[in-house]
Protein backbone atom coordinates (compact mmCIF):
# COMPACT_ATOMS: atom_id res chain seq x y z
CA UNK A 1 0.00 0.00 0.00
CA UNK A 2 1.51 3.74 -0.60
CA UNK A 3 2.49 5.79 2.20
CA UNK A 4 -0.42 8.19 0.79
CA UNK A 5 -3.43 5.83 1.69
CA UNK A 6 -2.00 5.87 5.48
CA UNK A 7 -1.93 9.56 5.92
CA UNK A 8 -5.40 10.01 4.08
CA UNK A 9 -8.12 10.48 6.66
CA UNK A 10 -11.39 9.49 6.62
CA UNK A 11 -13.17 12.63 5.03
CA UNK A 12 -10.94 11.95 2.03
CA UNK A 13 -12.39 8.74 1.29
CA UNK A 14 -15.83 8.35 2.53
CA UNK A 15 -18.21 11.39 1.84
CA UNK A 16 -20.73 10.31 3.73
CA UNK A 17 -18.96 11.70 6.83
CA UNK A 18 -20.26 15.14 8.07
CA UNK A 19 -17.96 16.59 10.73
CA UNK A 20 -20.68 18.24 12.33
CA UNK A 21 -22.23 15.37 13.12
CA UNK A 22 -19.73 12.79 14.21
CA UNK A 23 -20.76 9.42 15.66
CA UNK A 24 -18.93 6.27 16.26
CA UNK A 25 -17.48 3.71 13.21
CA UNK A 26 -17.91 0.16 13.50
CA UNK A 27 -18.41 -1.46 10.11
CA UNK A 28 -19.49 1.24 8.51
CA UNK A 29 -19.44 5.38 8.00
CA UNK A 30 -22.14 6.76 10.75
CA UNK A 31 -23.64 3.06 11.80
CA UNK A 32 -22.60 4.45 15.20
CA UNK A 33 -21.96 1.06 16.78
CA UNK A 34 -20.62 1.29 20.25
CA UNK A 35 -19.19 -1.90 22.44
CA UNK A 36 -20.01 -1.56 25.82
CA UNK A 37 -19.29 -3.39 28.95
CA UNK A 38 -20.75 -3.34 32.20
CA UNK A 39 -22.29 -5.47 35.55
CA UNK A 40 -26.02 -5.65 37.10
CA UNK A 41 -26.12 -6.88 40.51
CA UNK A 42 -29.05 -9.31 39.37
CA UNK A 43 -28.66 -12.86 38.95
CA UNK A 44 -27.58 -14.62 35.55
CA UNK A 45 -30.54 -15.33 32.82
CA UNK A 46 -32.98 -14.03 30.41
CA UNK A 47 -34.62 -11.65 32.85
CA UNK A 48 -31.14 -10.26 33.54
CA UNK A 49 -30.24 -9.77 29.71
CA UNK A 50 -33.67 -8.46 28.99
CA UNK A 51 -32.59 -5.96 31.66
CA UNK A 52 -29.58 -5.49 30.59
CA UNK A 53 -31.07 -4.46 26.89
CA UNK A 54 -33.99 -1.85 28.32
CA UNK A 55 -30.73 -0.23 30.05
CA UNK A 56 -29.26 0.55 26.74
CA UNK A 57 -32.25 1.73 25.12
CA UNK A 58 -32.50 4.21 27.91
CA UNK A 59 -29.07 4.96 27.27
CA UNK A 60 -29.73 6.14 23.51
CA UNK A 61 -28.76 2.93 22.00
CA UNK A 62 -30.88 1.56 19.10
CA UNK A 63 -30.48 -1.98 17.72
CA UNK A 64 -29.47 -3.55 21.68
CA UNK A 65 -27.77 -6.97 21.58
CA UNK A 66 -26.23 -8.50 24.41
CA UNK A 67 -23.42 -10.83 22.95
CA UNK A 68 -22.15 -11.98 25.77
CA UNK A 69 -23.21 -12.77 29.67
CA UNK A 70 -21.52 -14.41 32.77
CA UNK A 71 -22.46 -14.62 36.61
CA UNK A 72 -19.71 -12.95 38.35
CA UNK A 73 -20.26 -14.65 41.62
CA UNK A 74 -23.83 -14.76 42.84
CA UNK A 75 -26.23 -12.18 42.36
CA UNK A 76 -24.18 -10.29 39.89
CA UNK A 77 -24.26 -10.53 35.94
CA UNK A 78 -21.69 -9.60 33.78
CA UNK A 79 -22.59 -8.25 30.10
CA UNK A 80 -20.81 -7.26 26.46
CA UNK A 81 -23.21 -5.10 24.43
CA UNK A 82 -23.53 -3.86 21.02
CA UNK A 83 -25.88 -0.89 20.39
CA UNK A 84 -26.23 2.02 17.65
CA UNK A 85 -25.44 5.23 19.44
CA UNK A 86 -27.86 7.74 18.20
CA UNK A 87 -25.75 10.91 19.52
CA UNK A 88 -23.55 13.14 17.43
CA UNK A 89 -21.06 15.61 18.53
CA UNK A 90 -20.27 18.70 15.96
CA UNK A 91 -16.04 17.64 15.65
CA UNK A 92 -15.97 21.14 14.28
CA UNK A 93 -16.40 23.32 17.05
CA UNK A 94 -14.10 21.36 19.46
CA UNK A 95 -11.34 23.77 20.55
CA UNK A 96 -8.96 21.76 23.21
CA UNK A 97 -6.58 23.91 24.73
CA UNK A 98 -2.89 22.88 24.76
CA UNK A 99 1.10 23.86 25.55
CA UNK A 100 1.94 25.60 22.03
CA UNK A 101 5.44 24.21 21.69
CA UNK A 102 7.40 22.30 18.63
CA UNK A 103 8.69 18.83 20.15
CA UNK A 104 12.14 18.36 19.47
CA UNK A 105 14.51 15.40 19.75
CA UNK A 106 16.70 14.72 22.75
CA UNK A 107 19.83 15.77 20.43
CA UNK A 108 17.74 18.62 19.75
CA UNK A 109 16.80 20.44 22.00
CA UNK A 110 20.59 19.89 23.65
CA UNK A 111 21.57 21.91 20.60
CA UNK A 112 18.41 24.53 21.01
CA UNK A 113 19.90 25.10 24.09
CA UNK A 114 23.67 25.53 23.36
CA UNK A 115 22.85 27.98 20.66
CA UNK A 116 19.97 30.23 22.26
CA UNK A 117 20.55 29.91 25.75
CA UNK A 118 24.01 29.19 26.43
CA UNK A 119 24.08 27.42 29.42
CA UNK A 120 22.31 24.54 31.39
CA UNK A 121 18.75 24.63 32.25
CA UNK A 122 18.54 23.60 36.10
CA UNK A 123 14.80 21.94 36.17
CA UNK A 124 13.17 20.54 39.58
CA UNK A 125 10.21 18.05 39.88
CA UNK A 126 8.67 16.41 42.52
CA UNK A 127 4.82 14.72 43.10
CA UNK A 128 4.10 16.88 46.09
CA UNK A 129 2.19 16.98 49.21
CA UNK A 130 0.66 13.94 50.36
CA UNK A 131 0.97 12.33 46.86
CA UNK A 132 3.08 9.47 46.64
CA UNK A 133 2.80 8.83 42.95
CA UNK A 134 6.09 8.88 41.87
CA UNK A 135 5.69 6.86 38.52
CA UNK A 136 4.51 9.93 36.44
CA UNK A 137 7.41 12.04 37.39
CA UNK A 138 9.69 9.84 37.08
CA UNK A 139 8.57 8.71 33.28
CA UNK A 140 9.12 12.61 32.63
CA UNK A 141 12.76 12.66 34.86
CA UNK A 142 14.16 9.73 34.79
CA UNK A 143 17.73 9.43 32.87
CA UNK A 144 15.82 5.42 31.20
CA UNK A 145 12.92 7.42 30.64
CA UNK A 146 9.68 6.15 29.35
CA UNK A 147 7.75 4.67 26.36
CA UNK A 148 11.02 4.93 24.11
CA UNK A 149 11.66 8.47 25.21
CA UNK A 150 14.57 9.73 26.91
CA UNK A 151 13.93 11.50 30.24
CA UNK A 152 14.90 15.30 31.24
CA UNK A 153 17.81 14.05 33.30
CA UNK A 154 19.63 12.39 30.08
CA UNK A 155 20.03 15.76 28.33
CA UNK A 156 23.13 17.28 28.36
CA UNK A 157 21.64 20.49 28.57
CA UNK A 158 19.25 19.96 31.70
CA UNK A 159 20.67 19.97 35.38
CA UNK A 160 17.73 17.94 36.34
CA UNK A 161 16.72 17.40 40.04
CA UNK A 162 13.51 14.59 40.73
CA UNK A 163 12.81 15.11 44.74
CA UNK A 164 10.66 11.72 44.39
CA UNK A 165 7.54 12.05 46.42
CA UNK A 166 5.41 13.58 48.98
CA UNK A 167 7.62 16.89 48.48
CA UNK A 168 5.91 19.19 51.18
CA UNK A 169 5.82 22.61 49.27
CA UNK A 170 8.11 24.66 51.43
CA UNK A 171 10.73 22.25 51.05
CA UNK A 172 10.50 22.40 46.95
CA UNK A 173 10.90 26.36 46.96
CA UNK A 174 13.52 25.85 49.39
CA UNK A 175 15.13 23.74 46.45
CA UNK A 176 14.33 26.10 44.08
CA UNK A 177 16.00 28.90 45.47
CA UNK A 178 19.29 26.92 46.58
CA UNK A 179 19.21 25.47 42.89
CA UNK A 180 18.29 28.87 41.36
CA UNK A 181 15.79 26.51 39.34
CA UNK A 182 14.55 27.86 35.69
CA UNK A 183 11.68 25.79 36.14
CA UNK A 184 9.87 23.68 38.13
CA UNK A 185 8.00 20.11 37.22
CA UNK A 186 5.15 19.21 39.68
CA UNK A 187 2.75 16.27 39.45
CA UNK A 188 -0.11 15.37 40.82
CA UNK A 189 -2.13 12.35 40.43
CA UNK A 190 -4.72 11.57 43.40
CA UNK A 191 -7.16 14.01 43.12
CA UNK A 192 -9.80 12.52 45.84
CA UNK A 193 -11.84 15.94 47.26
CA UNK A 194 -9.68 17.73 44.77
CA UNK A 195 -6.57 17.31 46.65
CA UNK A 196 -4.44 18.21 43.82
CA UNK A 197 -6.05 21.56 43.40
CA UNK A 198 -5.32 22.10 46.64
CA UNK A 199 -1.84 21.45 46.73
CA UNK A 200 -1.37 22.85 43.17
CA UNK A 201 -2.65 26.19 44.10
CA UNK A 202 -1.28 26.27 47.85
CA UNK A 203 2.28 25.76 45.91
CA UNK A 204 1.52 29.48 43.31
CA UNK A 205 0.23 31.01 46.80
CA UNK A 206 3.76 30.13 48.21
CA UNK A 207 5.61 31.41 44.99
CA UNK A 208 3.77 34.55 45.18
CA UNK A 209 4.78 35.41 48.33
CA UNK A 210 8.39 34.43 48.01
CA UNK A 211 8.29 36.62 45.03
CA UNK A 212 8.98 33.72 42.44
CA UNK A 213 6.23 33.37 40.77
CA UNK A 214 7.45 35.31 37.63
CA UNK A 215 10.97 34.18 37.87
CA UNK A 216 10.03 29.87 37.27
CA UNK A 217 8.83 28.21 34.28
CA UNK A 218 5.81 26.47 36.64
CA UNK A 219 4.93 23.10 34.96
CA UNK A 220 2.43 20.53 36.29
CA UNK A 221 1.32 17.31 35.32
CA UNK A 222 -0.72 14.20 36.05
CA UNK A 223 -3.62 11.93 34.97
CA UNK A 224 -6.44 14.75 35.64
CA UNK A 225 -4.52 17.71 34.38
CA UNK A 226 -5.38 19.49 31.47
CA UNK A 227 -3.47 22.58 29.97
CA UNK A 228 -6.65 24.71 30.59
CA UNK A 229 -6.86 23.74 34.18
CA UNK A 230 -3.30 24.63 34.88
CA UNK A 231 -3.74 27.74 33.43
CA UNK A 232 -6.84 28.38 35.79
CA UNK A 233 -4.82 27.83 38.44
CA UNK A 234 -1.61 30.08 37.81
CA UNK A 235 0.46 27.22 36.26
CA UNK A 236 2.27 28.44 32.72
CA UNK A 237 1.55 24.94 31.04
CA UNK A 238 0.03 21.64 32.40
CA UNK A 239 0.41 18.51 30.45
CA UNK A 240 -1.71 15.00 30.85
CA UNK A 241 -1.44 11.53 30.03
CA UNK A 242 0.94 10.34 27.31
CA UNK A 243 3.34 13.20 27.78
CA UNK A 244 7.15 12.03 27.09
CA UNK A 245 10.01 13.75 28.47
CA UNK A 246 11.12 15.34 25.10
CA UNK A 247 7.71 17.52 25.32
CA UNK A 248 8.38 18.79 28.37
CA UNK A 249 11.69 19.72 28.17
CA UNK A 250 11.20 21.15 24.37
CA UNK A 251 8.36 23.63 25.95
CA UNK A 252 10.66 24.43 28.61
CA UNK A 253 13.78 25.02 26.27
CA UNK A 254 11.51 27.41 24.40
CA UNK A 255 9.67 29.12 26.88
CA UNK A 256 13.26 30.25 28.51
CA UNK A 257 14.41 31.57 25.09
CA UNK A 258 11.40 33.33 24.59
CA UNK A 259 11.52 35.06 28.47
CA UNK A 260 15.26 35.31 27.84
CA UNK A 261 14.88 37.50 24.42
CA UNK A 262 11.48 39.61 25.60
CA UNK A 263 13.50 40.73 28.57
CA UNK A 264 16.54 41.69 26.76
C1 LIG B 1 0.92 2.65 41.10
C2 LIG B 1 -0.26 3.29 41.82
C3 LIG B 1 -0.13 3.53 43.18
C4 LIG B 1 1.16 3.22 43.95
C5 LIG B 1 2.17 4.35 43.68
C6 LIG B 1 3.60 3.83 43.73
C7 LIG B 1 4.55 4.80 43.16
N1 LIG B 1 5.77 4.67 43.54
O1 LIG B 1 4.20 5.67 42.34
C8 LIG B 1 0.62 3.21 45.43
C9 LIG B 1 0.27 1.80 45.81
C10 LIG B 1 1.57 3.79 46.47
C11 LIG B 1 -0.65 4.02 45.29
C12 LIG B 1 -1.29 4.59 46.37
C13 LIG B 1 -2.52 5.26 46.30
N2 LIG B 1 -3.28 5.37 45.22
CO1 LIG B 1 -2.70 4.88 43.42
N3 LIG B 1 -2.46 4.19 41.70
C14 LIG B 1 -1.45 3.63 41.12
C15 LIG B 1 -1.83 3.27 39.66
C16 LIG B 1 -2.10 1.76 39.62
C17 LIG B 1 -0.81 3.60 38.59
C18 LIG B 1 -0.32 5.05 38.54
C19 LIG B 1 0.85 5.10 37.60
O2 LIG B 1 1.95 4.81 37.99
N4 LIG B 1 0.61 5.45 36.31
C20 LIG B 1 1.63 5.44 35.25
C21 LIG B 1 2.20 6.85 34.99
C22 LIG B 1 3.30 6.78 33.93
O3 LIG B 1 1.13 7.60 34.48
P1 LIG B 1 0.78 9.08 35.04
O4 LIG B 1 1.00 9.13 36.49
O5 LIG B 1 -0.53 9.45 34.48
O6 LIG B 1 1.94 9.98 34.38
C23 LIG B 1 1.89 10.45 33.03
C24 LIG B 1 1.09 11.75 32.85
O7 LIG B 1 0.05 11.94 33.73
C25 LIG B 1 2.14 12.83 32.90
N5 LIG B 1 2.61 13.35 34.17
C26 LIG B 1 2.52 12.86 35.41
N6 LIG B 1 3.15 13.69 36.26
C27 LIG B 1 3.67 14.70 35.57
C28 LIG B 1 4.40 15.83 35.97
C29 LIG B 1 4.80 16.75 35.02
C30 LIG B 1 5.59 17.95 35.42
C31 LIG B 1 4.46 16.55 33.65
C32 LIG B 1 4.86 17.52 32.64
C33 LIG B 1 3.72 15.43 33.25
C34 LIG B 1 3.34 14.53 34.21
O8 LIG B 1 3.23 12.20 32.26
C35 LIG B 1 3.30 10.83 32.68
C36 LIG B 1 3.88 10.01 31.56
O9 LIG B 1 3.11 10.09 30.39
C37 LIG B 1 -3.13 4.12 39.45
C38 LIG B 1 -4.19 3.49 38.55
C39 LIG B 1 -3.84 3.57 37.11
N7 LIG B 1 -3.89 2.46 36.42
O10 LIG B 1 -3.52 4.66 36.62
C40 LIG B 1 -3.64 4.29 40.88
C41 LIG B 1 -4.40 5.54 41.24
C42 LIG B 1 -3.69 6.75 40.65
N8 LIG B 1 -4.29 5.57 42.70
C43 LIG B 1 -5.37 5.99 43.29
C44 LIG B 1 -5.56 6.09 44.68
C45 LIG B 1 -6.94 6.49 45.15
C46 LIG B 1 -4.53 5.81 45.57
C47 LIG B 1 -4.62 5.87 47.10
C48 LIG B 1 -5.37 7.07 47.67
C49 LIG B 1 -5.24 4.54 47.56
C50 LIG B 1 -5.51 4.46 49.04
N9 LIG B 1 -6.78 4.57 49.38
O11 LIG B 1 -4.59 4.35 49.80
C51 LIG B 1 -3.14 5.87 47.50
C52 LIG B 1 -2.64 7.31 47.64
C53 LIG B 1 -1.33 7.38 48.28
C54 LIG B 1 -0.88 8.81 48.29
N10 LIG B 1 -0.74 9.36 49.49
O12 LIG B 1 -0.68 9.39 47.25
C55 LIG B 1 -6.44 6.38 42.28
C56 LIG B 1 -6.57 7.88 42.12
C57 LIG B 1 -8.02 8.27 41.94
C58 LIG B 1 -8.15 9.75 41.94
N11 LIG B 1 -8.52 10.26 40.77
O13 LIG B 1 -7.92 10.38 42.91
C59 LIG B 1 -5.97 5.59 41.01
C60 LIG B 1 -6.38 6.24 39.66
C61 LIG B 1 -6.57 4.17 41.13
C62 LIG B 1 -8.08 4.17 41.06
N12 LIG B 1 -8.65 3.85 39.91
O14 LIG B 1 -8.75 4.41 42.02
N13 LIG B 1 -1.08 4.07 44.00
Amino acid sequence: MSEGLYSMEAKDYDKTLDLTKIKPYGDTMNDGKVQMSFTLPVPAGDEAIEAAKQLMLKLGFTNPLVVYSKELTKGFTFFNCYGSCSQTVDFTQIHVPKVESNKMSMEECDDFIRKNIGRKITVIGASTGTDAHTVGIDAIMNMKGYAGHYGIERYDMFEALNMGSQVLNEEFIAKAIEMKADALLVSQTVTQKDVHIQNLTNLVELLEAEGLRDKVILVCGGPRITHELAKELGYDAGFGMNTYGDDVASYVAEELNRRMHENK
